[in-house]
Protein backbone atom coordinates (compact mmCIF):
# COMPACT_ATOMS: atom_id res chain seq x y z
CA UNK A 1 0.00 0.00 0.00
CA UNK A 2 1.42 3.46 -1.01
CA UNK A 3 2.21 5.83 1.86
CA UNK A 4 0.35 8.45 2.50
CA UNK A 5 2.86 11.49 2.77
CA UNK A 6 1.93 14.10 5.16
CA UNK A 7 2.53 18.18 3.55
CA UNK A 8 1.18 20.72 6.25
CA UNK A 9 1.64 23.37 3.74
CA UNK A 10 -1.13 22.38 1.94
CA UNK A 11 -3.54 21.51 4.60
CA UNK A 12 -5.71 24.26 5.24
CA UNK A 13 -7.20 23.49 7.88
CA UNK A 14 -3.82 24.27 10.25
CA UNK A 15 -3.66 27.67 8.51
CA UNK A 16 -4.20 30.62 10.86
CA UNK A 17 -7.44 32.02 8.60
CA UNK A 18 -8.99 28.76 9.56
CA UNK A 19 -8.40 29.59 13.06
CA UNK A 20 -9.81 32.55 13.15
CA UNK A 21 -12.92 31.89 11.43
CA UNK A 22 -13.42 29.07 13.77
CA UNK A 23 -13.50 31.94 16.85
CA UNK A 24 -15.93 34.34 14.27
CA UNK A 25 -17.91 31.24 13.91
CA UNK A 26 -18.82 31.24 17.44
CA UNK A 27 -20.30 34.43 17.33
CA UNK A 28 -22.28 34.56 13.94
CA UNK A 29 -23.80 31.19 15.26
CA UNK A 30 -26.09 33.66 17.28
CA UNK A 31 -25.91 36.52 14.57
CA UNK A 32 -29.43 38.46 13.73
CA UNK A 33 -29.40 38.82 9.69
CA UNK A 34 -32.82 40.81 10.73
CA UNK A 35 -31.00 43.04 13.36
CA UNK A 36 -27.79 43.60 10.57
CA UNK A 37 -29.89 45.24 8.52
CA UNK A 38 -31.95 46.78 10.84
CA UNK A 39 -28.79 48.39 12.05
CA UNK A 40 -26.91 48.55 8.60
CA UNK A 41 -28.77 50.42 5.74
CA UNK A 42 -25.38 50.06 3.56
CA UNK A 43 -25.40 46.43 4.19
CA UNK A 44 -26.26 45.82 0.34
CA UNK A 45 -23.79 48.50 -0.60
CA UNK A 46 -21.07 46.29 1.07
CA UNK A 47 -22.10 42.78 -0.28
CA UNK A 48 -22.89 43.01 -3.99
CA UNK A 49 -21.47 42.77 -7.43
CA UNK A 50 -22.45 44.15 -10.58
CA UNK A 51 -21.35 42.55 -13.63
CA UNK A 52 -22.76 43.31 -17.09
CA UNK A 53 -26.17 42.01 -16.63
CA UNK A 54 -25.89 40.58 -13.31
CA UNK A 55 -26.71 41.81 -9.75
CA UNK A 56 -25.30 39.12 -7.35
CA UNK A 57 -26.47 40.20 -3.96
CA UNK A 58 -24.96 38.54 -1.23
CA UNK A 59 -25.70 40.48 1.98
CA UNK A 60 -28.34 38.12 2.85
CA UNK A 61 -25.78 35.72 4.11
CA UNK A 62 -24.60 34.90 7.81
CA UNK A 63 -21.49 37.22 7.25
CA UNK A 64 -19.97 40.59 8.68
CA UNK A 65 -16.75 42.46 7.35
CA UNK A 66 -14.93 40.34 9.20
CA UNK A 67 -16.02 37.24 8.17
CA UNK A 68 -15.06 37.88 4.39
CA UNK A 69 -12.23 39.60 4.94
CA UNK A 70 -10.99 36.28 6.91
CA UNK A 71 -12.43 33.97 4.24
CA UNK A 72 -10.05 36.22 1.67
CA UNK A 73 -7.28 35.35 3.53
CA UNK A 74 -8.03 31.71 3.57
CA UNK A 75 -8.40 32.15 -0.22
CA UNK A 76 -4.85 33.67 -0.18
CA UNK A 77 -3.45 31.14 1.88
CA UNK A 78 -4.69 28.59 -0.41
CA UNK A 79 -2.90 30.31 -3.33
CA UNK A 80 -5.86 30.93 -5.09
CA UNK A 81 -4.68 33.42 -7.71
CA UNK A 82 -1.50 31.22 -9.28
CA UNK A 83 -3.67 28.03 -8.74
CA UNK A 84 -6.75 29.85 -10.89
CA UNK A 85 -4.47 30.52 -13.56
CA UNK A 86 -2.66 26.86 -13.56
CA UNK A 87 -6.20 25.90 -14.78
CA UNK A 88 -6.34 28.79 -17.68
CA UNK A 89 -2.85 28.02 -18.30
CA UNK A 90 -2.94 24.55 -19.30
CA UNK A 91 -1.25 22.93 -16.14
CA UNK A 92 -2.12 19.43 -15.55
CA UNK A 93 -4.16 19.98 -12.55
CA UNK A 94 -6.21 17.19 -12.67
CA UNK A 95 -2.92 15.44 -10.92
CA UNK A 96 -5.19 11.73 -10.68
CA UNK A 97 -5.32 11.58 -13.98
CA UNK A 98 -2.31 13.57 -15.26
CA UNK A 99 -4.43 16.48 -17.23
CA UNK A 100 -4.82 19.52 -18.19
CA UNK A 101 -8.28 21.11 -17.56
CA UNK A 102 -9.12 23.31 -20.54
CA UNK A 103 -12.72 24.14 -20.60
CA UNK A 104 -12.05 27.84 -20.69
CA UNK A 105 -9.65 27.07 -23.83
CA UNK A 106 -13.12 25.73 -25.58
CA UNK A 107 -14.47 29.52 -24.97
CA UNK A 108 -11.41 31.41 -25.17
CA UNK A 109 -11.96 34.07 -27.91
CA UNK A 110 -8.68 36.13 -26.97
CA UNK A 111 -5.80 35.34 -28.82
CA UNK A 112 -3.09 34.09 -26.54
CA UNK A 113 -2.25 30.47 -27.28
CA UNK A 114 -2.83 27.94 -24.75
CA UNK A 115 -0.54 25.23 -24.22
CA UNK A 116 -0.24 21.47 -23.53
CA UNK A 117 2.57 19.98 -23.28
CA UNK A 118 3.97 22.72 -25.05
CA UNK A 119 1.33 22.51 -28.09
CA UNK A 120 -1.40 25.40 -29.09
CA UNK A 121 -4.24 23.76 -28.27
CA UNK A 122 -6.25 27.04 -30.08
CA UNK A 123 -6.05 26.05 -33.62
CA UNK A 124 -7.87 22.40 -33.32
CA UNK A 125 -10.36 23.77 -31.03
CA UNK A 126 -11.56 26.43 -33.63
CA UNK A 127 -11.26 23.94 -36.50
CA UNK A 128 -13.96 22.30 -34.56
CA UNK A 129 -15.69 25.09 -33.79
CA UNK A 130 -15.77 25.72 -37.63
CA UNK A 131 -17.03 22.37 -38.36
CA UNK A 132 -19.47 22.45 -35.62
CA UNK A 133 -21.02 25.87 -37.47
CA UNK A 134 -20.81 24.70 -40.99
CA UNK A 135 -22.51 21.53 -39.98
CA UNK A 136 -25.42 23.40 -38.43
CA UNK A 137 -25.83 25.94 -41.03
CA UNK A 138 -25.90 22.92 -43.41
CA UNK A 139 -28.28 21.08 -41.35
CA UNK A 140 -30.50 23.92 -41.32
CA UNK A 141 -30.53 25.01 -44.55
CA UNK A 142 -31.73 20.65 -45.51
CA UNK A 143 -27.89 20.31 -47.47
CA UNK A 144 -27.59 18.04 -44.37
CA UNK A 145 -30.83 15.75 -44.63
CA UNK A 146 -32.23 12.11 -43.89
CA UNK A 147 -31.32 8.98 -46.32
CA UNK A 148 -34.07 9.72 -48.82
CA UNK A 149 -33.02 14.01 -48.95
CA UNK A 150 -35.78 14.78 -45.89
CA UNK A 151 -35.47 17.69 -44.24
CA UNK A 152 -34.60 16.71 -40.33
CA UNK A 153 -37.10 17.69 -37.80
CA UNK A 154 -36.20 16.04 -34.61
CA UNK A 155 -32.51 15.39 -33.00
CA UNK A 156 -31.77 12.57 -30.48
CA UNK A 157 -29.10 13.28 -28.25
CA UNK A 158 -27.92 9.98 -26.68
CA UNK A 159 -25.41 10.79 -23.96
CA UNK A 160 -24.94 10.38 -19.83
CA UNK A 161 -24.30 12.20 -17.60
CA UNK A 162 -22.03 15.08 -18.51
CA UNK A 163 -22.70 14.31 -22.38
CA UNK A 164 -26.25 14.78 -21.36
CA UNK A 165 -27.14 17.19 -17.96
CA UNK A 166 -24.97 20.47 -19.70
CA UNK A 167 -26.44 20.24 -23.64
CA UNK A 168 -30.34 19.11 -21.74
CA UNK A 169 -30.15 21.45 -19.32
CA UNK A 170 -29.14 24.41 -21.89
CA UNK A 171 -31.70 23.43 -24.77
CA UNK A 172 -34.45 23.80 -21.61
CA UNK A 173 -33.37 26.71 -21.03
CA UNK A 174 -32.98 28.26 -24.20
CA UNK A 175 -36.16 26.86 -25.99
CA UNK A 176 -37.55 30.30 -26.92
CA UNK A 177 -34.69 30.84 -29.19
CA UNK A 178 -35.42 27.18 -30.75
CA UNK A 179 -35.00 27.26 -34.64
CA UNK A 180 -38.82 26.65 -35.73
CA UNK A 181 -39.85 22.91 -36.20
CA UNK A 182 -37.31 21.32 -34.87
CA UNK A 183 -37.43 19.19 -31.57
CA UNK A 184 -34.59 17.86 -29.72
CA UNK A 185 -34.79 14.76 -27.63
CA UNK A 186 -31.75 13.49 -24.89
CA UNK A 187 -31.85 9.70 -23.73
CA UNK A 188 -29.21 8.92 -21.28
CA UNK A 189 -31.26 6.32 -18.84
CA UNK A 190 -30.20 2.23 -20.39
CA UNK A 191 -33.83 1.57 -18.57
CA UNK A 192 -35.30 0.98 -22.03
CA UNK A 193 -38.38 2.67 -21.23
CA UNK A 194 -36.44 5.98 -22.15
CA UNK A 195 -35.29 4.79 -25.64
CA UNK A 196 -38.42 2.79 -26.88
CA UNK A 197 -40.60 6.12 -25.70
CA UNK A 198 -38.52 8.74 -27.12
CA UNK A 199 -38.39 6.53 -30.54
CA UNK A 200 -42.29 5.90 -30.68
CA UNK A 201 -42.32 9.64 -31.45
CA UNK A 202 -40.08 9.76 -34.66
CA UNK A 203 -39.72 9.39 -37.75
CA UNK A 204 -36.96 7.27 -39.11
CA UNK A 205 -36.79 9.70 -42.17
CA UNK A 206 -36.29 12.67 -40.28
CA UNK A 207 -34.65 12.02 -37.28
CA UNK A 208 -30.87 12.47 -36.65
CA UNK A 209 -29.26 10.71 -33.97
CA UNK A 210 -26.23 12.51 -32.09
CA UNK A 211 -24.03 9.82 -30.23
CA UNK A 212 -22.41 11.85 -27.20
CA UNK A 213 -19.64 10.44 -25.45
CA UNK A 214 -16.45 11.01 -24.54
CA UNK A 215 -14.82 7.71 -24.17
CA UNK A 216 -17.51 5.77 -26.75
CA UNK A 217 -17.83 3.07 -24.00
CA UNK A 218 -20.02 3.76 -21.43
CA UNK A 219 -22.60 0.92 -21.06
CA UNK A 220 -25.99 3.05 -20.99
CA UNK A 221 -24.86 4.97 -24.26
CA UNK A 222 -23.69 2.38 -26.40
CA UNK A 223 -26.41 0.31 -25.50
CA UNK A 224 -28.78 2.94 -26.35
CA UNK A 225 -27.01 3.94 -29.62
CA UNK A 226 -27.37 0.50 -30.66
CA UNK A 227 -30.88 0.03 -30.18
CA UNK A 228 -31.18 3.23 -32.09
CA UNK A 229 -29.07 2.16 -35.04
CA UNK A 230 -30.69 -1.41 -35.33
CA UNK A 231 -34.08 0.67 -35.12
CA UNK A 232 -33.25 2.68 -37.86
CA UNK A 233 -31.70 -0.12 -40.25
CA UNK A 234 -34.93 -2.44 -39.14
CA UNK A 235 -37.47 0.57 -40.19
CA UNK A 236 -35.49 2.27 -43.15
CA UNK A 237 -34.52 -0.68 -44.97
CA UNK A 238 -31.67 0.82 -46.03
CA UNK A 239 -27.67 -0.21 -46.11
CA UNK A 240 -24.59 0.38 -43.51
CA UNK A 241 -23.57 3.74 -45.78
CA UNK A 242 -27.09 5.74 -44.79
CA UNK A 243 -25.88 5.15 -41.02
CA UNK A 244 -23.56 7.76 -42.22
CA UNK A 245 -26.46 10.30 -43.18
CA UNK A 246 -28.38 9.82 -39.63
CA UNK A 247 -26.02 9.19 -36.95
CA UNK A 248 -22.79 11.54 -35.59
CA UNK A 249 -20.59 10.55 -32.99
CA UNK A 250 -19.18 13.59 -30.15
CA UNK A 251 -16.06 11.76 -28.87
CA UNK A 252 -12.71 11.67 -28.25
CA UNK A 253 -12.06 7.67 -29.32
CA UNK A 254 -11.80 7.58 -33.15
CA UNK A 255 -11.65 3.81 -33.23
CA UNK A 256 -14.58 2.97 -31.38
CA UNK A 257 -16.63 5.62 -33.36
CA UNK A 258 -15.49 3.93 -36.23
CA UNK A 259 -16.44 0.28 -35.06
CA UNK A 260 -19.67 1.38 -34.09
CA UNK A 261 -19.90 2.28 -37.90
CA UNK A 262 -20.05 6.80 -37.94
CA UNK A 263 -17.89 7.91 -40.76
CA UNK A 264 -15.09 10.11 -39.21
CA UNK A 265 -16.58 12.99 -41.21
CA UNK A 266 -19.22 12.99 -38.98
CA UNK A 267 -17.31 12.63 -35.99
CA UNK A 268 -16.79 15.93 -33.86
CA UNK A 269 -13.61 15.35 -31.56
CA UNK A 270 -13.05 16.99 -28.38
CA UNK A 271 -9.80 15.81 -25.67
CA UNK A 272 -9.05 14.25 -22.97
CA UNK A 273 -8.64 17.86 -21.01
CA UNK A 274 -12.34 18.35 -21.16
CA UNK A 275 -13.60 16.47 -18.14
CA UNK A 276 -17.88 15.21 -19.05
CA UNK A 277 -19.35 18.23 -16.67
CA UNK A 278 -17.20 20.69 -18.60
CA UNK A 279 -17.92 19.43 -21.82
CA UNK A 280 -20.91 21.08 -23.16
CA UNK A 281 -18.87 24.02 -24.74
CA UNK A 282 -17.06 21.27 -27.03
CA UNK A 283 -18.34 19.35 -29.70
CA UNK A 284 -20.72 18.04 -26.85
CA UNK A 285 -22.59 21.08 -27.31
CA UNK A 286 -23.62 20.39 -30.90
CA UNK A 287 -26.93 19.13 -29.82
CA UNK A 288 -27.51 23.12 -28.32
CA UNK A 289 -25.91 24.85 -31.93
CA UNK A 290 -28.13 22.90 -33.82
CA UNK A 291 -31.15 23.10 -31.60
CA UNK A 292 -30.88 27.33 -31.44
CA UNK A 293 -28.30 27.78 -33.90
CA UNK A 294 -24.71 28.21 -34.34
CA UNK A 295 -24.87 32.40 -33.64
CA UNK A 296 -26.49 31.56 -29.88
CA UNK A 297 -24.55 28.71 -29.43
CA UNK A 298 -21.46 31.01 -29.80
CA UNK A 299 -22.79 33.67 -27.91
CA UNK A 300 -23.35 31.18 -24.95
CA UNK A 301 -19.07 30.53 -24.95
CA UNK A 302 -18.71 34.27 -25.43
CA UNK A 303 -21.11 34.71 -22.07
CA UNK A 304 -18.90 31.82 -20.06
CA UNK A 305 -15.63 33.65 -21.98
CA UNK A 306 -17.24 37.12 -19.89
CA UNK A 307 -17.40 35.34 -16.50
CA UNK A 308 -13.71 33.99 -17.50
CA UNK A 309 -11.95 37.31 -17.89
CA UNK A 310 -14.04 38.23 -14.61
CA UNK A 311 -13.07 35.38 -12.65
CA UNK A 312 -9.42 35.60 -13.71
CA UNK A 313 -8.75 39.60 -13.21
CA UNK A 314 -10.90 40.31 -10.90
CA UNK A 315 -10.19 41.26 -7.14
CA UNK A 316 -11.99 38.66 -4.76
CA UNK A 317 -13.75 41.38 -3.33
CA UNK A 318 -15.10 41.89 -6.54
CA UNK A 319 -14.87 38.43 -7.91
CA UNK A 320 -18.03 36.66 -7.90
CA UNK A 321 -17.49 33.44 -8.04
CA UNK A 322 -14.88 33.66 -5.66
CA UNK A 323 -17.50 35.04 -3.36
CA UNK A 324 -19.30 32.46 -3.96
CA UNK A 325 -17.54 29.67 -3.32
CA UNK A 326 -15.95 31.61 -0.08
CA UNK A 327 -19.47 31.53 1.64
CA UNK A 328 -20.11 27.64 0.85
CA UNK A 329 -17.13 27.31 2.33
CA UNK A 330 -18.11 29.24 5.31
CA UNK A 331 -21.32 27.60 5.77
CA UNK A 332 -19.98 23.94 5.08
CA UNK A 333 -16.76 24.39 7.34
CA UNK A 334 -17.76 26.87 9.89
CA UNK A 335 -22.01 26.88 10.58
CA UNK A 336 -22.41 23.17 9.61
CA UNK A 337 -24.39 23.78 7.03
CA UNK A 338 -24.32 20.45 4.56
CA UNK A 339 -27.22 21.17 2.44
CA UNK A 340 -27.09 24.07 -0.71
CA UNK A 341 -30.41 24.74 -2.29
CA UNK A 342 -30.68 26.00 -5.76
CA UNK A 343 -33.56 27.93 -6.56
CA UNK A 344 -34.51 29.19 -10.53
CA UNK A 345 -37.51 31.53 -10.30
CA UNK A 346 -37.36 30.70 -14.35
CA UNK A 347 -39.17 27.44 -15.32
CA UNK A 348 -36.79 27.48 -18.40
CA UNK A 349 -33.90 26.88 -15.79
CA UNK A 350 -35.65 24.01 -14.34
CA UNK A 351 -33.18 21.69 -14.81
CA UNK A 352 -30.58 23.61 -13.64
CA UNK A 353 -30.65 22.35 -10.59
CA UNK A 354 -29.93 19.01 -11.43
CA UNK A 355 -26.68 20.01 -13.67
CA UNK A 356 -25.47 22.41 -10.37
CA UNK A 357 -25.64 18.75 -8.74
CA UNK A 358 -23.41 17.18 -10.85
CA UNK A 359 -21.01 19.61 -11.71
CA UNK A 360 -21.15 19.94 -7.69
CA UNK A 361 -21.15 16.89 -6.04
CA UNK A 362 -19.31 15.01 -8.66
CA UNK A 363 -16.49 17.32 -8.66
CA UNK A 364 -16.05 18.13 -4.63
CA UNK A 365 -17.78 15.29 -3.56
CA UNK A 366 -14.41 13.48 -2.51
CA UNK A 367 -12.28 12.66 0.97
CA UNK A 368 -8.74 12.02 -0.02
CA UNK A 369 -7.22 15.42 -0.76
CA UNK A 370 -4.26 16.17 -3.91
CA UNK A 371 -1.44 14.69 -1.65
CA UNK A 372 -3.75 11.37 -0.88
CA UNK A 373 -4.69 12.47 2.50
CA UNK A 374 -7.52 11.50 4.24
CA UNK A 375 -9.33 15.21 4.55
CA UNK A 376 -10.15 16.22 8.30
CA UNK A 377 -12.77 18.68 6.97
CA UNK A 378 -16.05 18.90 4.91
CA UNK A 379 -15.93 19.16 1.77
CA UNK A 380 -18.70 18.90 -1.26
CA UNK A 381 -21.98 19.80 -0.17
CA UNK A 382 -25.22 18.08 -0.91
CA UNK A 383 -26.82 20.25 -4.19
CA UNK A 384 -30.47 20.43 -4.76
CA UNK A 385 -33.69 22.26 -5.91
CA UNK A 386 -35.89 22.76 -8.32
CA UNK A 387 -37.94 25.79 -9.94
CA UNK A 388 -39.61 28.74 -8.02
CA UNK A 389 -42.53 28.63 -7.48
CA UNK A 390 -43.30 25.11 -7.21
CA UNK A 391 -40.88 24.69 -5.01
CA UNK A 392 -42.66 26.72 -2.42
CA UNK A 393 -45.33 24.38 -2.53
CA UNK A 394 -43.09 21.70 -1.95
CA UNK A 395 -40.24 21.97 0.33
CA UNK A 396 -40.16 25.53 1.26
CA UNK A 397 -41.86 24.67 4.73
CA UNK A 398 -38.77 22.78 6.02
CA UNK A 399 -36.39 25.91 4.66
CA UNK A 400 -38.12 28.35 6.62
CA UNK A 401 -39.32 25.75 9.50
CA UNK A 402 -37.41 23.17 10.08
CA UNK A 403 -34.75 22.18 12.90
CA UNK A 404 -31.85 21.82 9.47
CA UNK A 405 -30.04 25.41 8.15
CA UNK A 406 -30.10 25.23 4.29
CA UNK A 407 -28.11 28.22 2.32
CA UNK A 408 -29.79 28.47 -1.15
CA UNK A 409 -29.35 30.89 -4.48
CA UNK A 410 -32.03 32.46 -5.65
CA UNK A 411 -31.34 33.37 -9.32
CA UNK A 412 -34.33 35.54 -11.46
CA UNK A 413 -34.68 37.07 -14.60
CA UNK A 414 -35.75 40.93 -14.98
CA UNK A 415 -37.00 40.44 -17.99
CA UNK A 416 -39.75 37.80 -19.13
CA UNK A 417 -38.77 36.50 -22.16
CA UNK A 418 -40.53 36.77 -25.70
CA UNK A 419 -44.15 37.90 -24.15
CA UNK A 420 -43.14 41.66 -23.48
CA UNK A 421 -46.51 42.68 -25.86
CA UNK A 422 -48.76 40.38 -24.32
CA UNK A 423 -49.72 41.42 -20.55
CA UNK A 424 -50.99 38.48 -19.36
CA UNK A 425 -47.73 37.05 -19.62
CA UNK A 426 -46.59 40.86 -17.60
CA UNK A 427 -48.51 40.01 -14.96
CA UNK A 428 -47.44 36.22 -14.60
CA UNK A 429 -43.57 37.23 -14.49
CA UNK A 430 -44.47 40.07 -11.75
CA UNK A 431 -45.73 37.38 -9.55
CA UNK A 432 -43.16 35.08 -10.27
CA UNK A 433 -41.07 37.99 -9.07
CA UNK A 434 -42.96 38.98 -6.20
CA UNK A 435 -42.14 35.56 -4.87
CA UNK A 436 -38.85 35.72 -5.56
CA UNK A 437 -38.31 38.86 -3.85
CA UNK A 438 -40.98 38.10 -0.87
CA UNK A 439 -38.78 34.30 -0.02
CA UNK A 440 -36.02 35.43 1.00
CA UNK A 441 -36.66 38.70 2.85
CA UNK A 442 -39.03 36.37 4.55
CA UNK A 443 -36.11 33.86 4.98
CA UNK A 444 -33.99 36.67 6.11
CA UNK A 445 -36.48 37.93 8.25
CA UNK A 446 -38.86 35.48 10.02
CA UNK A 447 -41.77 36.38 11.95
CA UNK A 448 -41.24 36.64 15.73
CA UNK A 449 -43.58 35.87 18.64
CA UNK A 450 -44.74 38.86 19.00
CA UNK A 451 -45.40 39.95 15.37
CA UNK A 452 -47.64 36.72 14.97
CA UNK A 453 -49.24 37.89 18.16
CA UNK A 454 -50.31 41.03 17.03
CA UNK A 455 -51.25 40.13 13.67
CA UNK A 456 -53.41 37.21 15.08
CA UNK A 457 -55.41 39.65 17.70
CA UNK A 458 -55.89 42.05 14.93
CA UNK A 459 -57.84 39.18 13.29
CA UNK A 460 -60.10 39.19 16.17
CA UNK A 461 -58.81 35.87 17.65
CA UNK A 462 -58.81 35.24 21.47
CA UNK A 463 -56.07 34.89 23.90
CA UNK A 464 -57.07 30.85 23.80
CA UNK A 465 -56.74 30.83 20.43
CA UNK A 466 -53.48 32.80 20.36
CA UNK A 467 -51.52 31.08 22.90
CA UNK A 468 -52.78 27.34 21.09
CA UNK A 469 -51.46 28.59 17.23
CA UNK A 470 -48.55 30.78 17.67
CA UNK A 471 -45.81 28.94 18.13
CA UNK A 472 -46.58 27.12 14.53
CA UNK A 473 -46.38 30.23 13.43
CA UNK A 474 -43.23 30.94 14.46
CA UNK A 475 -40.74 31.50 11.63
CA UNK A 476 -37.04 31.64 13.32
CA UNK A 477 -35.56 33.51 9.95
CA UNK A 478 -31.89 33.90 9.84
CA UNK A 479 -31.76 31.16 6.74
CA UNK A 480 -29.14 32.90 4.62
CA UNK A 481 -29.63 33.43 0.28
CA UNK A 482 -27.55 34.81 -2.37
CA UNK A 483 -29.80 36.43 -4.93
CA UNK A 484 -28.59 36.70 -8.46
CA UNK A 485 -30.55 38.90 -10.87
CA UNK A 486 -30.43 38.82 -13.84
CA UNK A 487 -31.31 41.38 -17.01
CA UNK A 488 -32.65 38.60 -19.42
CA UNK A 489 -32.20 35.24 -20.25
CA UNK A 490 -30.44 34.91 -23.52
CA UNK A 491 -27.23 32.44 -24.34
CA UNK A 492 -24.81 35.18 -23.60
CA UNK A 493 -26.23 35.57 -19.86
CA UNK A 494 -26.84 31.72 -19.44
CA UNK A 495 -23.14 31.11 -20.54
CA UNK A 496 -22.06 33.62 -17.73
CA UNK A 497 -24.00 32.16 -15.32
CA UNK A 498 -22.84 28.38 -16.03
CA UNK A 499 -19.09 29.64 -15.75
CA UNK A 500 -19.69 31.43 -12.73
CA UNK A 501 -20.82 27.95 -11.18
CA UNK A 502 -18.09 25.63 -12.93
CA UNK A 503 -15.12 28.59 -11.13
CA UNK A 504 -17.44 27.99 -7.40
CA UNK A 505 -16.77 24.38 -7.78
CA UNK A 506 -12.84 25.35 -8.47
CA UNK A 507 -12.12 27.66 -5.96
CA UNK A 508 -14.01 25.37 -3.50
CA UNK A 509 -11.93 22.51 -4.82
CA UNK A 510 -8.72 24.43 -4.40
CA UNK A 511 -9.58 25.41 -0.42
CA UNK A 512 -10.41 21.81 0.05
CA UNK A 513 -7.25 20.73 -1.44
CA UNK A 514 -9.47 17.98 -3.68
CA UNK A 515 -8.74 17.64 -7.04
CA UNK A 516 -12.45 18.64 -8.90
CA UNK A 517 -11.80 17.01 -12.25
CA UNK A 518 -11.71 13.22 -11.40
CA UNK A 519 -14.73 10.84 -10.31
CA UNK A 520 -13.13 7.20 -9.19
CA UNK A 521 -16.39 7.30 -6.88
CA UNK A 522 -18.66 6.18 -9.99
CA UNK A 523 -16.40 3.19 -10.58
CA UNK A 524 -17.15 0.65 -8.08
CA UNK A 525 -20.93 0.17 -8.55
CA UNK A 526 -19.97 -0.24 -12.64
CA UNK A 527 -17.57 -2.81 -11.63
CA UNK A 528 -20.10 -4.91 -9.90
CA UNK A 529 -22.85 -4.24 -12.23
CA UNK A 530 -20.09 -5.78 -14.74
CA UNK A 531 -19.72 -9.10 -12.65
CA UNK A 532 -23.67 -9.11 -12.14
CA UNK A 533 -25.20 -8.82 -15.73
CA UNK A 534 -23.99 -12.22 -16.72
CA UNK A 535 -25.29 -13.90 -13.48
CA UNK A 536 -28.70 -12.17 -14.20
CA UNK A 537 -28.10 -13.72 -17.59
CA UNK A 538 -27.20 -17.60 -16.49
CA UNK A 539 -29.79 -20.33 -15.33
CA UNK A 540 -27.75 -20.57 -11.90
CA UNK A 541 -28.69 -19.38 -8.64
CA UNK A 542 -26.03 -16.88 -7.17
CA UNK A 543 -24.57 -17.34 -3.63
CA UNK A 544 -21.03 -14.95 -4.30
CA UNK A 545 -22.34 -11.82 -2.70
CA UNK A 546 -23.65 -10.82 0.56
CA UNK A 547 -26.76 -12.30 1.64
CA UNK A 548 -29.01 -9.11 0.91
CA UNK A 549 -27.18 -9.07 -2.88
CA UNK A 550 -27.69 -12.74 -3.90
CA UNK A 551 -31.46 -12.84 -2.34
CA UNK A 552 -32.08 -9.62 -4.23
CA UNK A 553 -30.48 -11.05 -7.64
CA UNK A 554 -32.75 -14.82 -6.96
CA UNK A 555 -35.65 -13.05 -6.47
CA UNK A 556 -35.28 -11.70 -9.84
CA UNK A 557 -34.37 -14.70 -11.77
CA UNK A 558 -37.03 -16.40 -9.90
CA UNK A 559 -39.24 -14.13 -11.43
CA UNK A 560 -38.24 -12.86 -14.51
CA UNK A 561 -39.65 -15.31 -16.87
CA UNK A 562 -43.18 -15.55 -14.79
CA UNK A 563 -45.96 -12.75 -14.64
CA UNK A 564 -48.23 -13.45 -11.97
C1 LIG B 1 -18.61 13.73 -15.83
C2 LIG B 1 -18.40 12.31 -15.69
C3 LIG B 1 -19.51 11.48 -16.25
C4 LIG B 1 -19.41 11.25 -17.75
C5 LIG B 1 -20.37 10.12 -18.14
C6 LIG B 1 -20.39 9.86 -19.63
O1 LIG B 1 -17.81 14.56 -15.53
O2 LIG B 1 -17.17 11.99 -16.20
O3 LIG B 1 -20.78 11.99 -15.94
O4 LIG B 1 -19.70 12.42 -18.45
O5 LIG B 1 -20.01 8.96 -17.47
O6 LIG B 1 -19.13 9.51 -20.08
P1 LIG B 1 -18.85 9.42 -21.61
O7 LIG B 1 -19.01 10.78 -22.20
O8 LIG B 1 -17.45 8.91 -21.74
O9 LIG B 1 -19.86 8.47 -22.21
Amino acid sequence: MQLRVKCTMEVINKTAPWAQLLKLADDAKTMSLRHEFESDQSRFDKFHVLFKDFLFDYSKNLINENIIEELYSLASEAGLKDKIEQMFTGIKINNTEHRAVLHTALRNFGTEPVLVDNFNVMPEIKRILEKIKIFTDKFHSAEISGFNGKKFTDIVNIGIGGSDLGPAMVCEALKHYAIPDLKVHFVSNVDGAHISETLKRLNYETTLFIIASKTFTTQETMTNAQTAKNWFLSHSNTSQDDISKHFVALSTNKDAVQRFGINLENMFEFWDWVGGRYSLWSAIGLSISLFIGYNNFEELLKGAYDADIHFRNEQFNHNIPVIMALIGIWYRNFLDIPTYAIIPYSQYLSKLPEFLQQLDMESNGKCTDKNSLSVEYQTGPVIWGSAGTNSQHSFFQLIHQSTQKIASDFIAFVHNLGNENFSDFIDHHEKLLSNFFAQTEALMRGKTESEITAELRNQGKSDDEINEIKYHKIFAGNKPSNSILIKNLNPRNLGTLIAFYEHKVLVQGIIWNVNPFDQWGVELGKQLAGIILPELKSDNKVNSHDCSTNNLINFYKTNKNTND
